[in-house]
């Protein structure tokens, strides 16, 4: 053994030896020595994307699956972590427009030097199930589930609207959309309505909420929420409003109705007007008529539509002189076009209430329109020039100014109201949806090609089966004007499948979304060519547990979800969900440092680039540079990242300190699902404790290789306090270990270590064997104990101190198992009260009788002291807590 820990060394000749001996790779069935079948466990990272290089996030997320792979591996079971590559998407196209490389090199670039630097960082990856969404044997499967989806009516093709850059002549994402212009072309961006391919995802609405909200307890509340929020289920009651409006060539619009959802028909006597959206029918036709509607709509279109934009943007509204009838009091209600009113929920349509919803009251305020309170709550003030949240509370409200249904509560009215509208033939109850279907469609190049040929006689015809893949091609570079696929003729042109005459090729892609749905099912089917699944599938699925960034709470998991249900139900698979148990773990954090330049931006320097100025109590207030000692300021600590310059290269640590060090440190300094701090001194801190570890081997080195395991400790007698001691420290820091091994709780786990390891290099132990086989028991469970988190120095010292003699390889090696006697203490501390008060405490060897204790209790010297001679009346004993002496 080396007397100096080099970390580069030891890990690569750990990382060597594991490669050579394939020690990551998993069979499906794999027994124990003793014949019988190993439990699987299914433990897998989301999968990164190939940016590059891998950030911290990535250290962080893969040792915490890394650490939970191994320990469990130990524990005897048959894990699986693979690993994989979501491949396709935007990023390869930009960095494609602006080097000129075409997308495939660059991802399968990234992709090399990632798997290296991932290698480097001694993940028990099992690489024969690598998989990459780019690979044509992968995206084969999307196509072929995409076709059988189209069969069964869950695909299905819709115009959509869409962000179009007339100059660059491409399709953009709603983020692509800056201040109305196009992020290159700078062009004024126009909706264009165009096809594309939907995934029924609403047919399993009702299915996912009901597994969100009784299945999933093995992932983290928030994001059940967010899911639920995201399904979005909605009771109320779908009505309309009559009307005689009619189009220019005199047709009624919608036949004379103006349908709204509501949850609060309750509330319907408090109407005072309707909104509908800026795309809905009645606002078209108020625009053909008025140019001031049009010039609102126009307005009110542009930017960003999403739920999110509306929350936040100011209310506004234009009358449309149109009038609808009010269904009870038979009223003129007159037509609003609302900018808060979204046409793809609901009708896009509401009878606005503005006595008792928020967004309503807002607007009539703005707009001067009428305000009537319909509910009251006994003991409220209501006052139309001000909201209270109160107005929209229906625990103890009655309804008021509303005829009939005067005193009544608010379900008595919706059950009334509803029923009126089922007898006018107006509406009924109904639920309704958020969700909306998945739109798949991305007029992209780098991406899985929709499986379908449009032939000028025949229409959109699926790829035959036997065609797939439709293989995409590897050369072209985008240039940023549209997608390459439409000038790339030998990926267009195609014989129609049904007639043979010519035809041209879809050349919109998949959503990378649908890589992302299965591809964890593809690492447990690895290589099958024949088949998407098989039953390797069933054996790993569904995965134990899944860990990833809260950023993928929402899409990702529901669309995997969706995704796993298609599948069930059309028998490739035995399950109904895919992830048991989430966790999402905490982003990596750093100070952030800026300075103003000169054009008044803002320019970020790195942590590395500069030097804190500290308060009196050690606070960051300021920092200078390094390089010419000039003040710029400190903005406090964000989120790791390339936009901030706070970011720290993994890879620079992992060549100067080792990945142990890197591993230690991001375990240590945070429990998984919490924000880490990135910390130069937390580094060296690990680093230092690695080498303490290290210099404690290397110095008992002799005694632990010639001392023997198994020892009978039971058989001992007299054995000297400082050994029982070290064993009592030993197992009860197992205990604990195991305790947070088992809620992942992965920074107590090192500190547990750490602690055992101080325990060690301060016990005074007797000359002799015993105290020999006591070290050699401590450091093979300070070993094993700490393996899981740094793995290659562990491996080395397991070796190099001759416990693979008894208990095997380390990666296989059995996990401690606590020794209950060790445990049990020979003296407990019991509190002594005086006449109730607490005034100290006493020993009493651990098996001490009753009798005993009073003993002891009488003889203690407060005891006289605090009863100034009184006789002591009587000794109260509670078993392992505490004596009370009353006199
Ligand atoms: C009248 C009313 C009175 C409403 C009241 C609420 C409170 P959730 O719970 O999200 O389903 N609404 C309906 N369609 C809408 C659309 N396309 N865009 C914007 N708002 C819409 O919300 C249902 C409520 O949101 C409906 O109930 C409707 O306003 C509004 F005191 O109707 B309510
Ligand atoms: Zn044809």
């Amino acid at each position: 053994m080396q007397e100096h820990y080099h970390a580069s060394a030891v890990e690569k000749e750990a990382q060597t030896i594991w490669q050579e001996h394939d020690v990551y790779r998993v069979v499906e069935g794999a027994k124990n020595a003793a014949g019988e079948e190993k439990p699987k466990f299914y433990a897998c990272s989301m999968l990164p994307y190939p940016s590059g290089k891998l950030h911290m996030g990535h250290v962080r997320n893969y040792t915490i699956n890394d650490v939970m792979a191994r320990q469990l591996r130990m524990r005897g079971y048959n894990v699986l972590m693979p690993m994989g590559w979501d491949a396709f998407g935007m990023p390869a196209e930009n960095a494609a427009i602006k080097s000129k490389v075409p997308p495939a090199k660059w991802t399968y670039d990234n992709i090399a030097y990632m798997k290296k630097q991932m290698q480097s960082m001694g993940l028990a990856i099992d690489w024969s199930r690598e998989m990459c969404a780019c690979d044509p044997e992968y995206y084969r499967w999307n196509q072929w589930l995409f076709l059988k989806m189209l069969e069964k009516g869950i695909a299905y093709r819709k115009t959509q609207v869409v962000n179009w850059d007339p100059v660059d002549q491409t399709v953009l994402a709603n983020e692509q959309v800056v201040d109305g212009r196009g992020w290159r072309s700078g062009a004024l961006v126009e909706k264009r309505e165009i096809p594309g391919y939907y995934l029924k995802i609403t047919d399993y609405a009702e299915e996912l909420l009901d597994y969100t909200k009784n299945h999933l307890d093995g992932w983290p509340e928030r994001v059940r929420l967010m899911q639920e929020n995201w399904i979005g289920r909605s009771e109320g009651v779908r009505f309309a409003f009559t009307h005689d409006i009619r189009d220019g060539a005199n047709q009624l619009i919608q036949d004379g109705r103006l349908y709204v959802f509501t949850t609060r028909i309750d509330t319907i006597m408090g109407v005072t007007f309707c909104a509908v959206a800026p795309e809905h029918p009645l606002a078209v036709e108020a625009a053909r008529r008025d140019d001031k509607v049009a010039a609102f709509i126009k307005e009110a279109i542009k930017g960003g539509t999403s739920e999110a934009d509306l929350a936040t943007k100011e209310k506004e509204g234009v009358p449309t002189g149109l009038y609808v009838t009010h269904p009870i009091t038979g009223d003129n209600i007159e037509v609003w076009v609302g900018n808060y009113v979204l046409m793809s929920y609901g009708d896009g349509a509401v009878m606005a209430v503005p006595g008792h919803d928020e967004r309503d009251f807002a607007f009539a305020l703005k707009y001067q329109l009428p305000i009537v309170q319909v509910i009251d709550i006994e003991g409220r003030a209501y006052s139309t020039t001000q909201w209270q949240d109160w107005y929209a509370d229906k625990e103890g409200a009655k309804l008021i100014n509303s005829g009939e249904y005067n005193g009544l509560s608010i379900s008595e009215a919706v059950d009334k109201i509803a029923d009126l509208m089922v007898a006018k033939q107006l509406g009924e109850k109904k639920v309704t949806w958020r969700i909306r279907d998945w739109g798949i469609s991305r007029q992209r190049y780098w991406g899985t090609p929709i499986p379908i040929i449009h032939c000028p006689s025949c229409g959109s015809v699926p790829v035959p089966e036997k065609d797939l893949p439709v293989v995409l091609p590897e050369h072209l570079i985008p240039d940023g004007s549209g997608n390459p696929l439409n000038k790339c003729e030998e990926f267009l042109q195609v014989a129609c499948p049904c007639c043979g005459a010519d035809a041209k090729r879809e050349t919109d892609t998949m959503d990378t979304f649908v890589d992302s749905s299965w591809y964890f099912m593809r690492y447990a089917s690895a290589a099958n060519h024949e088949a998407m699944v098989d039953e390797r599938n069933n054996y790993w699925m569904p995965m134990d547990q899944y860990i990833g960034g809260i950023e993928h709470a929402v899409m990702h998991l529901l669309y995997a979800r969706f995704w796993t249900k298609v599948m069930r139900d059309m028998g490739l698979l035995a399950y109904d969900e895919p992830f048991v148990k989430l966790l999402c773990q905490g982003m990596v954090l750093n100070h952030i440092y800026s300075r103003r330049n000169a054009l008044g931006g803002i320019e970020y320097f790195a942590p590395s680039e500069v030097d804190n100025i500290l308060d009196a109590k050690g606070n960051i207030i300021g920092a200078k540079l390094k390089s010419d000692g000039s003040e710029i300021s400190y903005d406090g600590i964000g989120t790791m990242s390339k936009s901030k310059n706070n970011g720290i290269d993994p890879q620079h640590l992992i060549d100067t300190m080792g990945a142990d060090t890197a591993r230690l440190f991001v375990m240590f300094a945070s429990p998984p699902e919490q924000t880490l701090e990135w910390s130069g001194s937390g580094v060296d801190g690990s680093n230092r404790f690695l080498r303490r570890l290290w210099n404690y081997c290397y110095k008992h080195q002799d005694e632990i290789r010639q001392a023997q395991d198994n020892i009978d400790w039971a058989a001992q007698e007299e054995l000297a306090q400082a050994i029982k001691d070290l064993r009592l420290e030993t197992y009860s820091l197992l205990k604990q270990a195991d305790y947070d091994y088992s809620r992942i709780q992965y920074n107590t786990v090192v500190s547990a270590n750490m602690k055992l390891l101080n325990a060690l290099e301060a016990a005074q132990l007797p000359a002799g064997e015993l105290a020999q086989h006591a070290i050699r028991e401590s450091v093979s469970i300070l070993l094993r104990m700490l393996y899981p988190v740094v793995p290659h120095i562990t491996w080395h010292l397991w070796r190099a101190l001759g416990f693979a003699e008894t208990y095997g390889d380390l990666l296989d090696a059995p996990w401690p198992v606590v020794d209950e006697a060790a445990l049990v203490a020979d003296e407990i501390e019991l509190v002594l009260q005086i006449n109730g008060k607490l005034r100290g405490s006493m020993m009493v060897p651990n098996d001490a009788d009753q009798a005993l204790i009073e003993q002891t209790a009488r003889e203690h010297e407060a005891v006289e002291r605090f009863l100034e001679g009184r006789p002591i009346k009587r000794v109260i004993v509670v078993p392992g807590r505490l004596v009370n002496v009353v006199g």
